[in-house]
């Protein structure tokens, strides 16, 4: 079988159950219970849904994305847990700087997921001892355990990491893919959602060697484009590079008056001219943010930063706003200004769909839900 890219060698990182593994970080004592963490259950009557769970949980059928009343139907004795974001963030960028030590490019996907470019090192052989070593220091630094793919390109890569979790490394070679991808269900490719592996069933195509095998103009004839795509991947082809980002701290503006200002009104609009440069970067990079810091200068140049953490926003008025507001205290004329700035960090990027702002628009709890005997 022909696999084009055979020069490259990718890697695909994956967290083992995420968020229900930094919960048992936390909590030591939860190990080894099923964990669930999501909205609250209200005993079953709660609203929303799973976030994750661990895999003693999984045992007993729940998933994300389940409602997480069905959870608590399938086992109640779990401890349910409310989503505490922002130790998963930080968790996370650890995770990633841990991956950006040691391959040239990685590329973050989602909270718990990068691609690396690892074609430099040469070979599979040292490709696996690279992600042996990549395991092991999240496991040493962060106490997690992640999965980790080796492939020819970023398709295989994944679907290699999720053939085997938790702790795990999964090598696929190029002439490994009619052997190791073939059998797997068409569900497995990029894009093939229920709907699309139900027309692909109706055309007798069950797996992806199944796909691989079928005729290309018939498949596109069905499909239009996308049956030549299907086609492609089902044949181990796939051209999309890694592509990294680095992600800013934080995006801010400043500037120094050529006069000493004194006039509340014009530094209130400047702050306001400020926040919108500010905004419309962020707007432009995909970036929300959660922290708004104001900083202010005298003319004799005693300094002040005051910050201010929010929910997590990309709304220009509230970034104006919280300036503003943050910059009220030091507008009483009692001294001129030299210099104002607005910054905008905590950022948060939008990861296309399922960004990270909508799991945290996920209403927030206050208090977690472990039952009396955790
Ligand atoms: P995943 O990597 O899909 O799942 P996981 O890490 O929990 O488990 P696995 O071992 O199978 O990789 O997602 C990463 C995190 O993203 C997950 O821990 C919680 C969050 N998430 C949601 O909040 N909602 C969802 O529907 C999914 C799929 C994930
Ligand atoms: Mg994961
Ligand atoms: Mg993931």
């Amino acid at each position: 079988m022909a696999v084009q890219q055979a020069d490259r060698i990718i890697m695909h990182l994956d967290m083992d159950y995420f968020f229900a593994a930094v919960e048992e970080r936390r909590r030591p004592e939860l190990k080894g219970r099923p964990v669930v963490v999501g909205a609250d259950p209200k005993e079953g009557k709660g609203r929303g849904v799973v976030s994750t769970c661990n895999y003693e949980a999984r045992k007993f059928g729940i998933r994300s994305g389940m409602p997480i009343s069905r959870a608590w139907q399938l086992c109640p004795q779990a401890a349910y847990l409310p989503v505490d974001f922002t130790m998963y963030r930080d968790a996370s960028e650890e995770i990633m700087n841990t991956a950006r030590k040691h391959a040239r490019k990685v590329e973050q996907v989602s909270i718990d997921e990068a691609y690396m470019d690892a074609t430099d090192v040469g070979s599979y052989d040292k490709a696996l001892r690279l992600a042996e070593r990549i395991r092991q220091e999240i496991r040493d630094s962060q106490n997690l355990t992640c999965s980790i793919g080796i492939g020819p390109n970023k398709l295989v890569a994944k679907i290699a990491t999720d053939m085997k979790k938790p702790d795990a490394i999964t090598t696929i070679k190029p002439d490994e893919v009619r052997q190791k991808v073939w059998p797997l269900s068409v569900g497995k490719l990029l894009g093939v959602g229920k709907k699309t592996a139900g027309r692909l069933r109706e055309m007798g195509i069950r797996t992806i060697g199944d796909l691989a095998a079928s005729d290309v103009s018939m498949l596109m004839a069905e499909l239009g484009t996308m049956g030549y795509e299907f086609h492609q991947m089902a044949n181990g082809m796939d051209e999309r590079p890694v592509e990294e980002y680095w992600e800013p701290k934080s995006i801010s503006r400043e500037v120094t008056f050529e006069k000493d200002v004194n006039d509340a009104n014009m530094l209130t609009e400047m702050l306001g001219q400020l926040s919108r440069e500010v905004h419309k970067e962020a707007i432009d990079s995909s970036y929300s943010f959660r922290t708004v810091t104001l900083k202010i200068r005298f003319s004799d140049f005693e300094t002040h930063t005051k910050s201010r953490t929010i929910n997590i926003t990309n709304s220009y008025e509230l970034l104006a706003e919280t300036a503003k507001e943050l910059a009220k205290p030091f507008l009483t004329g009692r001294k001129a200004i030299r210099l104002v700035g607005v910054k905008a960090s905590n950022l948060v990027y939008n990861y296309g769909q399922k960004s990270v702002g909508e799991f945290m628009a996920q209403p927030q709890q206050e208090t977690s839900h472990l039952p009396d005997n955790f």
